[in-house]
């Protein structure tokens, strides 16, 4: 058995995160290294590596965590002003941490392209 992720151990309440939301599904939180002013994760419960490891059993679950990022964005006051949903995935992804997560970022004008 893989060591837990960081991720997996805050789901488990072994390590504090600064949670915003919670349910049977997923959990949101504060990113520990803010990229903006509002910056928050949102991961399943369930174990899955990255989008890479979704299947067709999971379609309800991503259309529930995107639901919960719309309700984030409202609820931060991101929504009339917009904000930006983000996937890293893999190596040139950028991907960090092995269990997925939606960065949910808003509170300033974000560039683009990323870099
Ligand atoms: P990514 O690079 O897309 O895999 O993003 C992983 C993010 O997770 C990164 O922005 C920093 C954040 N992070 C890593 N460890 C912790 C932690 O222990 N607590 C919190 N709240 N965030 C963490």
């Amino acid at each position: 058995m893989p060591d837990k992720t960081i991720f997996k151990r805050i789901i488990d309440g072994e390590i504090p995160a600064d949670v915003v939301y919670d349910d049977e599904l997923c959990l949101a939180f504060r990113d520990i290294n803010p990229q903006a002013p509002t910056h928050i994760l949102v991961i399943p419960k369930k174990e899955i590596a990255s989008v890479n490891g979704l299947t067709d059993a999971d379609q309800a679950l991503v259309g529930h965590l995107y639901l919960v990022i719309v309700r984030l964005a409202k609820d931060y006051d991101l929504a009339a002003t917009g904000y930006r949903v983000v996937v890293n995935t893999g190596t040139h992804g950028g991907q960090t941490v092995d269990h997925l997560h939606f960065h949910l970022l808003g509170g300033r004008s974000l560039q683009w392209p990323p870099g």
